[in-house]
């Protein structure tokens, strides 16, 4: 189980700074804009694009969270389908444009879960997507909008985000099992 270290915090705050400058550009600014995080790691990640976008714009997008966790422990399989826990968000999501925030996208089926839960709560333009990283092996037709970098990993490949706000540090990794 060796380890190799794919984004260190310089890395990892580029591309964060990055990607808020994509959004704003793509998005024409950041009006209308809330940042959906996904429990956990992509909470802290929506947050540190909140402050970026609000450096860039000098506004301050909303930020809710969703909570989307498979109902079984074994994270090697991937075959269930996850589901919606629990949801803060205290703003309307009508005529909003939803940017979803995840750490790492792998088949797809938590974006999708979350792109349910977001419809349920309201109407919103448009949906967009944001992760740190993306893994591939994609199990639906889901794409990201917005990637920190690209990981093409084996399925036996994890990979490892230590964020500050949650583990003291900024890593990804790559650990084969
Ligand atoms: P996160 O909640 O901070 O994003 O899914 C629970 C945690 O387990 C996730 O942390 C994620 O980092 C970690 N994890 C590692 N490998 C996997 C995997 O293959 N699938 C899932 N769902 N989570 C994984
Ligand atoms: P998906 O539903 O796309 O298969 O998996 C996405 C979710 O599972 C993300 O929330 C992410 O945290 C977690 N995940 C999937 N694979 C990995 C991985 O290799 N490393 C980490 N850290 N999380 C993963
Ligand atoms: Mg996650």
């Amino acid at each position: 189980n060796k380890k190799t270290i794919v984004l260190d915090e310089a890395a990892m705050n580029r591309a964060l700074t990055r990607i808020a400058h994509e959004i704003v550009e793509k998005n024409k600014g950041g009006e209308n804009l809330i940042l959906v995080g996904i429990k956990t790691r992509g909470v802290p990640l929506a947050t540190r694009l909140q402050e970026k976008i609000s450096k860039i714009e000098g506004m301050t997008v909303p930020i809710g969270e969703l909570d989307i966790t498979l109902y079984r422990d074994d994270l090697e399989t991937k075959s269930d389908d996850p589901e919606l826990k629990d949801t803060n968000i205290d703003v309307s999501l009508d005529g909003k444009k939803v940017i979803l925030v995840d750490d790492v996208l792998y088949t797809g089926r938590t974006v999708r879960a979350a792109m349910d839960a977001v419809m349920d709560l309201g109407r919103p333009s448009l949906i967009q997507l944001g992760v740190l990283i993306d893994r591939g092996h994609r199990e639906l037709p889901i794409r990201a909008d917005y990637v920190g970098k690209n990981i093409p990993t084996s399925e036996k490949e994890v990979i490892v985000v230590h964020l500050q706000e949650s583990d003291e540090h900024d890593e990804v990794g790559i650990y084969d099992n």
